[in-house]
C-alpha cells in the first residue's frame, strides 16, 4: 500500500499552482471574429438608425440590426468560455475546477502535513470525475495489471511511472495535454474554499468512501460502518461523497499518485517539486479500500518511489492545455 506519512493531518504563504489551461486557437479566433462583425453592424445599425430619423438616407436600419442581433447570439454559441464539463474520446468525464484559493495542509502535529498555509489555483485546470479504470487503462495501453478485475474498477498496480505513460500516450492519441493532478490541485478538488476535512464536509461518515470498514479483512478494519466493499469498488459507486466540484472516490477506493516530488510544506509548485524527471519519491493522496479512516482526510499525504506499485493505488487524471491547443 502506499506508504503513508506517519503522521495525523493539519490544514496552509501561496506559492502559485502553475496551471495552464486555454481555449483552442480556432474556437478563440472564431468567437473573436464573430464579436468584431458584431460590433461593426451594431455601430452600423445604430447609424443608419439615426441617418433615417433625420430623414436624409434611404439605409436600411432594420435588416442591419437584425443581422446584428444574429451575430450577437452566434457569438454566444461560439464562447470563448472552456466548456464546465468535458468528456474525452475514450469516455472519462473531466470537469473544470476553477481558479481560487484555499487552506492547504493539516493541523496535526509533525512536519508533513502541515502546517496550514493558503495556496492560490491560478488559473482553471481540468479534473477527473473519476478514478481511471480498468476498461480505459486498458483501452489506451494494451494491458491491465490490476489484481481485482473489473472493467469499472479503477486500475491499481500501476506505478508513477505506468500513470505518466498513460498520460502521454493518451495525450497523444487526442492532440491534448493530460497528466497527473499536482498535490495542491487534488487537494484543492478536495477540499475546496471551505476547507472540509473530508471531500463531503468534516465529520467522517464510512458510507460515502470506500475504505478498510466491517467488510475489509485486514485486523484494522473499522466495524462501525459497512459501505459495501471488501476491496476495489466500481468507481462512482459513492455519489455521496462527491466533493465540492462533483469527484468522486476522492477518499477512498484507490489512492491517487499526483505529479508533486514529496517536499516539505509549504507547496511551491516553482521550487522543483513538480519537475517530471527525476527517481524521487512522489506524492500520493486520498485513501483506499486498504486503508483507515485517517487515510481518508483531505490533507493527508503519502508517497511511493516512482516505480512502486499495489493494489490499493490507482490514480485520476488531470487536463491542462498549453496555449493554442483545446482540451
Ligand atoms: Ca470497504
Ligand atoms: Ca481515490
Amino acid at each position: 500500500m502506499p506508504r503513508p506519512m506517519a503522521m495525523p493531518d493539519r490544514e496552509g504563504s501561496p506559492p502559485d499552482e502553475g496551471t495552464t489551461f486555454t481555449i483552442s486557437k480556432a474556437r478563440f479566433a472564431v468567437h473573436w471574429l464573430l464579436s468584431l462583425l458584431t460590433l461593426f453592424l451594431t455601430v452600423a445599425a445604430i447609424g443608419a438608425t439615426v441617418v433615417s430619423l433625420l430623414g436624409v438616407a434611404p439605409l436600411d436600419s432594420p435588416r442591419t440590426l437584425a443581422l446584428a442581433l444574429t451575430f450577437i447570439i452566434a457569438s454566444h454559441a461560439v464562447s470563448a468560455d472552456p466548456p464546465q464539463e468535458f468528456t474525452n474520446s475514450i469516455g472519462m468525464k473531466l470537469r473544470l475546477i476553477p481558479a481560487g484559493e484555499f487552506m492547504m495542509g493539516t493541523g496535526d502535529p509533525g512536519p508533513h502535513f502541515g502546517p496550514r498555509h493558503k495556496v492560490r489555483i491560478t488559473k482553471p485546470f481540468y479534473l477527473g470525475v473519476y478514478e481511471v479504470t480498468q476498461a480505459e487503462y486498458e483501452g489506451v495501453m494494451g494491458e491491465n495489471p490490476s489484481k481485482f478485475k473489473g472493467a469499472s474498477n479503477p486500475v491499481e498496480q500501476v506505478s508513477w511511472n505506468d500513470a505518466v505513460q498513460f498520460c502521454k500516450r493518451l495525450s497523444a492519441k487526442e492532440g491534448k495535454t493530460y497528466r497527473l493532478p499536482t498535490e495542491a490541485e487534488w487537494e484543492y478538488a478536495a477540499r475546496g474554499p471551505e476547507r472540509r476535512r473530508y471531500p463531503w464536509g468534516d465529520e467522517f461518515d464510512g458510507t460515502r468512501l470506500n475504505y478498510c470498514d466491517t467488510n475489509c479483512e485486514l485486523g484494522k478494519r473499522d466495524e462501525a460502518f459497512d459501505d459495501g466493499y471488501a476491496q476495489l469498488a466500481p468507481v462512482g459507486s459513492y455519489p455521496d461523497g462527491a466533493s465540492w466540484i462533483g469527484a468522486l472516490d476522492m477518499a477512498g477506493n484507490v489512492s491517487e499518485w499526483t505529479s508533486s516530488k514529496f517536499a516539505a510544506y509549504p507547496y511551491d509548485a516553482t521550487d522543483g517539486r513538480e519537475a517530471q524527471e527525476g527517481e524521487t519519491e512522489r506524492v500520493t493522496r486520498g485513501g483506499s479500500w486498504h486503508s483507515p479512516a485517517l487515510r481518508a482526510r483531505n490533507g493527508a499525504r503519502g508517497m511511493n518511489d516512482p516505480f512502486f506499485s499495489d493494489s490499493d493505488l490507482g490514480f485520476r487524471l488531470a487536463g491542462s492545455s498549453p496555449q493554442g491547443t483545446s482540451l
